[in-house]
């Protein structure tokens, strides 16, 4: 009774928590590491922990047991191991190291667990994933050592806990990491800090095998999950640049809606690399693997816009503390569309005017539901209708190419003919938000996305600035809607130009569902798709879209001894700059939601096999290309 009114006057306030875990102590005359724990607070990353003088930084870390509150502060909470500052509340992600370069730290550890605890990444940098430093219950290490290069890296610990297929904890041990940034010297750009974190109820390969359920999860962006992730306001065209840290059991498919961003440098953890102005990359999509980081620069377009995983279960409303707590999951549809790895930003300003040529094209897609055929579960498909001709005739997927002109306005009424409601998301074109696809978010003045409610249509007008490869899905219920088939590629030509089927090849890379852990792998929703027969000297351009709801593929294309050389054109939709422009294996990894275009030119007779694989479930599609 005593614990749940201290509770209830406690959470989010360390000051009174602590009076609270005294006076338990106290009243129960046990040890400090009775039950009763403080609250966690979510760490925005904006303050350096520690004090900076003369070139030392002096920091006194603590480990405890806290309750956290992914959600909203005064949601559900669950208890995870936590880090703070000695006298402060505990936080996740971890205080945050932050010191300029050529800075001694001098930082103490003191373990109030009940376990010991191994520490990560707490040395000079670039380091050695190997350097871990062992803290047993109820001691104090004390470590001093050299920041070290320029970078952004992390620190984090295990302690005890079940790990993930990574080797990263997963479960109490899970949100016991921190950013670890090392400024260059001189005059410092503002930026934000973002660390990627999700707790796990069980391995999610074993999921992703087949071998036992979808785990539950909590995935988090700054200790907090999507609705309660912290909303970003920027004005149009302002600078905008983020770190972001993978501290999590698993890689991520970073996404942006609406535009596309620069990657400045990438690292692992423990070495950072910064990119030269030829190797900075363009992307709408950017893959941080377990431990991976990211600098990215942006210049915000107006409107509302999503930065989120494109991993459908790290993104999915089933995703909530309630679901993990009561071991089940609840759907809430009317709740919310999202949870997770889900930032929300408002870009204010206006949207500047395209050059627009010719008549609006009037096109129809309609939305409908498919009956199990050719070897696929039952699930969803999408026709298009132009000029009152239907395309394709056949309920297919994935849903039929819509071929669209650079610069040409276009009007698609998505007519929903679905027993629940679902919307379009036109994947990393560049569109007003209004016509983004997120229900509830985007905006255009004073109205808001709305869902397609079974029976109705929504009229979406956008002019494509940008020829490309692109990709149209549906952003609702996407455990079942991604995962049962609702995607197609998008392709921009340039005005006055034909798109080429026999010398563009597409190939869409995905699962057969109907969840997004099942199915067999698809190319082209086949598992056995047709021969190409290509000419000896023709230029073939590939086009290629990952769209698997939780996995990540790879593309293959093979010679009799195995991988060609082909030469990269484009990543997202976006043509690469010339330096990057270069022949290269012909082999690439695509998360979810990565789209990319290379270049082939067959210089003798014979076969070749177009393959996409799933490399840690062993699956493999390949599609023979027969050269004379
Ligand atoms: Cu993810």
């Amino acid at each position: 009774m005593l614990k749940t009114t201290l509770f209830g006057i406690t959470r989010g306030c360390w000051l009174l928590s602590a009076v609270a875990l005294l006076a338990a102590v106290e009243l129960s005359g046990q040890s400090v590491s009775t039950p009763v724990s403080p609250a966690i607070q979510a760490n925005s990353n904006r303050a350096p922990a520690g004090g900076l003088e003369k070139g030392v930084l002096t920091l006194h870390l603590e480990l405890r047991q806290g309750d956290w509150y992914p959600e909203a502060d005064t949601g559900p909470s669950m208890k995870v191991y936590a880090f703070c500052e000695e006298g402060k509340a505990l936080q996740v992600p971890a205080p945050l190291i932050r010191v300029p370069e050529g800075t001694e730290i001098h930082v103490t550890l003191h373990n109030l667990l009940r376990v010991t605890a191994i520490l990560h990444g707490l040395h000079q940098h670039p380091g050695d994933a190997k350097a871990v430093v062992e803290v047993p219950p109820q001691e104090t290490r004390e470590l001093r050592f050299a920041a070290g290069a320029a970078g952004t890296y992390q620190y984090y610990a295990s302690a005890g806990g079940e790990l993930g297929d990574t080797g990263r904890p997963i479960r109490e041990d899970s949100q016991l990491a921190g950013a670890f940034v090392i400024d260059p010297p001189g005059k410092v750009a503002s930026d934000r800090i973002f660390v990627l974190g999700i707790w796990r109820s069980g391995s999610d390969l074993a999921a992703v095998r087949g071998q036992a359920p979808l785990p539950h999860m909590i995935p988090v962006i700054n200790g907090k999950s999507w609705p309660y992730t912290e909303r970003l306001t920027y004005t149009a065209g302002e600078p905008v640049r983020w770190r972001w840290i993978n501290a999590s059991d698993g890689g991520h498919p970073m996404h942006m809606h609406g535009s596309y961003f620069r990657v400045d440098s990438a690292g692992d953890s423990e070495t950072d690399h910064s990119f030269t102005a030829e190797q900075q990359r363009t992307a709408a999509t950017n893959r941080l693997l377990t431990n991976g980081t990211m600098t990215m620069y942006w210049t915000p377009p107006p409107g509302h816009w999503l930065f989120h995983c494109h991993f459908v279960p790290h993104m999915s409303p089933e995703m909530t503390v309630a679901n993990a707590l009561a071991d089940k999951f609840i759907m809430q549809h009317t709740h919310d569309h999202m949870a997770g790895m889900v930032l929300g930003i408002t870009v204010t300003g206006n949207r500047p005017p395209l050059a627009s040529h010719g008549r609006t094209r009037k096109i129809r897609l309609w939305v409908r539901e498919r009956p199990a055929a050719h070897g696929l579960p039952a699930g969803f498909s999408y026709q298009l209708e132009e000029n009152h001709n239907l395309f394709p005739k056949d309920l297919t997927v994935p849903g039929p190419t819509l071929v669209l002109e650079r610069g040409r306005p276009v009007e698609i009424t998505v007519v929903n003919q679905l027993h629940e409601s679902t919307t379009v998301h036109w994947h990393s074109v560049e569109v007003e938000s209004y016509y983004d696809g997120v229900a509830g978010w985007g905006a255009s003045g004073n109205k808001v996305t709305p869902e397609i409610q079974p029976g109705h249509s929504f009229r979406v007008r956008f002019n494509p600035p940008r020829a490309g490869t692109f990709m149209y899905h549906t952003h609702l219920h996407d455990e079942e809607q991604l995962s049962g088939g609702l995607y197609g590629p998008l392709i921009v030509v340039e005005l006055g130009t034909k798109f080429d089927s026999s010398h563009e090849p597409i190939a869409v890379l995905s699962r057969a569902g109907p969840s997004p852990t099942e199915g067999p792998l698809l190319l082209n929703g086949s598992t056995n798709p047709p021969t190409l027969h290509w000419r000896i000297g023709d230029r073939y351009r590939l086009r290629l879209i990952s769209i698997a709801a939780f996995d990540g593929g790879s593309f293959s294309l093979l010679g009799a001894d195995g991988p060609l050389q082909w030469r990269a054109i484009a990543k997202d939709g976006c043509d690469l700059p010339p330096a990057q422009a270069v022949m290269q294996e012909a082999r690439q990894l695509a998360l979810a939601g990565e789209v990319y275009d290379f270049e082939y030119r067959p210089t003798a007779a014979g076969t070749l096999q177009l393959q996409v694989s799933i490399g840690i479930l062993k699956m493999k599609v390949a599609q023979q290309i027969e050269v004379q």
